[in-house]
């Protein structure tokens, strides 16, 4: 795993909300993760989500289960896939990026785009969270080549300095975000194609989006999102189980280490 970053990178995602990292991962590496990530979905089934108290969400037909195949919190089951994201060196070099003193595990989650899947509407990530911050980070690492034909995510440059922290329903409409945010509409995307181990890194606030998968072999790609120390419960319940939420108090610090571990700086 590649975090060296130049200050010439960490201006670039400041200024635009997304960087890409070109061999992120080894061959050795990628090959690796594909393979943990790979038991995880099968020993999850159908469950959306690992851990106790999350058996009740589960895949069905929908248009948004044929956007990809969602299965989040692999680190909890998976010693590999916990390796790779509870790492120091990467959350070293997330705060570096984002300026934050600390970081936490959001969720992981494995997108994996199948055949002739739906595309990715644009939308936000951090609106749908239990915390809000501009300093939130996702890292996107590829575990296939992903092309403009086989659905690689768009970004809009800049669109994180004008973001607000209402959540838009994102539903099947691509164009639903830019009605919320007309001041988008001029921006023009920058398309993010990577070969497997490239990263991508995009700011919570970061306005993207994917294609539609129009070749017969799959996109996966493994994510995890990042909350600074320090953020604090906003009211939304988004991976939380209800009896997490039953315990919290808006502006209560999320600091439960067996849901969102502290991988920088190591205590
Ligand atoms: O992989 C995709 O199609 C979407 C990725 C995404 O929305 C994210 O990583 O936040
Ligand atoms: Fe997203």
């Amino acid at each position: 795993m590649n975090t060296r970053i130049t200050s010439e990178q960490i201006a670039f995602y400041n200024e635009n909300g997304f960087l890409v990292l070109k061999d992120f991962l080894t061959p050795e590496e990628v090959e690796e993760l594909r393979a943990a990530v790979t038991a995880a979905v099968v020993q999850m089934g159908k469950q959306k989500v690992a851990g106790a108290g999350n058996q009740a969400l589960v895949e069905g037909e929908t248009y948004y289960d044929k956007v990809f195949v969602q299965r989040l919190n692999l680190w909890k089951i998976n010693p590999t896939v916990k390796k790779y994201f509870l790492n120091e060196a990467l959350g070293e070099m997330l705060c570096r990026l984002t300026g934050a003193r600390g970081m936490r595990v959001w969720h992981d989650q494995t997108l994996q785009k199948q055949p002739w899947a739906n595309p990715t509407a644009w939308h936000l990530d951090n609106p749908y969270w239990s915390f809000h911050s501009r300093q939130a980070i996702s890292i996107w690492i590829a575990l296939d080549d992903a092309t403009l034909q086989n659905g690689c995510l768009y970004y809009l440059p800049g669109s994180h300095k004008l973001a607000r922290f209402d959540n838009v329903d994102i539903g099947q409409n691509m164009d639903a975000l830019f009605q919320h945010y007309p001041e988008f509409r001029n921006i023009e995307p920058e398309a993010a194609v990577m070969k497997a181990g490239d990263a991508g890194l995009h700011n919570g606030l970061t306005a993207h989006a994917a294609g539609p998968n129009m070749t017969p072999r799959w996109r996966r790609a493994m994510t995890c999102a990042y909350m600074p120390e320090g953020a604090t419960f906003n009211g939304v319940q988004n991976i939380l189980s209800k009896e997490q939420v039953a315990r919290l108090q808006i502006g209560d610090l999320l600091n439960d280490e067996s849901q969102n571990p502290l991988i920088w700086p190591k205590q």
